[in-house]
């Protein structure tokens, strides 16, 4: 196929100007295949944003983390689309299970997120994925098509969008989603997107697999056709993230 390989590294709450340094130094220094083979895209807190941009290497670049669903204005703690635009920040995550779920994010507030950051001219790392309580009672697949038409309904353009599938009960847990369990939501996501934006979008949109992704883990996940990269947390802060990068090929 002709999507790119994707891989995020969602640094979430974590580092210290002293352990920023440090996993810029491992990132510039690492043996990576090029920019034709694999977009790389780490996603450092607000506060490090600007040195991770300003001491990362030209090939790979930074998202944020989240940002205001409207225009800035009166939203003490907030920072809006534009001012990631005026920054030159290309990439934003929205929609995290973290954020839905600690901060109680709805669906709709995660949909307007994602159409106003687009509209702002950022890319956008959209996030969907099922509770293990709802993939116990057999409606995964209703919960991330439903999460993604709610995002859906509201783009009139996907080229920036890549989707994160995250299932949350391999969040953070070492529980990672297995080969097949990953390939079987990809593949529904792609034919949802086949059946309800168009067969171009489903053919040229990147599906990319969060949840306990490590080193060891990486290579036989890349392997599913319909696995198109990785958003990475826990092992993004480590050298293994150059692992996951390079499963690329
Ligand atoms: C899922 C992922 C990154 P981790 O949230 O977004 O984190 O790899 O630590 O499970």
């Amino acid at each position: 196929n002709s999507r790119k390989f994707f891989v995020g590294g969602n640094w979430k709450c974590n580092g210290t100007t002293e352990g920023v340094k440090k996993i810029v130094s491992m990132l510039n220094n690492g043996v990576v295949p090029s920019q034709d083979v694999v977009e790389v895209v780490v996603s450092p807190s607000f506060v490090y944003l600007d040195t991770v941009k300003s001491s990362l290497r030209s090939d790979f670049h930074v998202a944020a983390q989240n940002c205001w669903v409207n225009k800035g204005g009166a939203f003490t703690g907030e920072v809006s689309a534009e001012m990631l635009a005026n920054l030159e920040i290309p990439w934003v995550i929205l929609g995290h299970s973290e954020r839905r779920a600690l901060l109680n994010e709805s669906e709709e507030f995660v949909g307007d997120k994602v159409a106003y950051a687009l509209a702002r001219g950022l890319k956008v790392i959209a996030c969907v994925g099922e509770t293990l309580e709802q993939r116990e009672s057999g409606s995964t697949m209703d919960v991330v098509a439903a999460q993604t038409k709610t995002i859906a309904e509201r783009l009139l353009n996907w080229t920036n969008v890549v989707l994160a599938y995250e299932p949350v009960w391999a969040i953070g847990t070492g529980k990672v989603a297995s080969p097949a369990q990953a390939q079987e939501v990809h593949y529904e996501l792609r034919k949802w997107l086949q059946e309800n934006v168009s067969a171009e979008i489903a053919a040229t949109t990147r599906i990319i697999y969060g949840g306990s992704v490590s080193g060891a883990n990486c290579k036989e996940l890349a392997g599913q056709p319909d696995v198109d990269g990785f958003l990475v947390g826990g092992a993004s802060l480590k050298p293994e993230f150059i692992e996951i990068i390079k499963s690329a090929t």
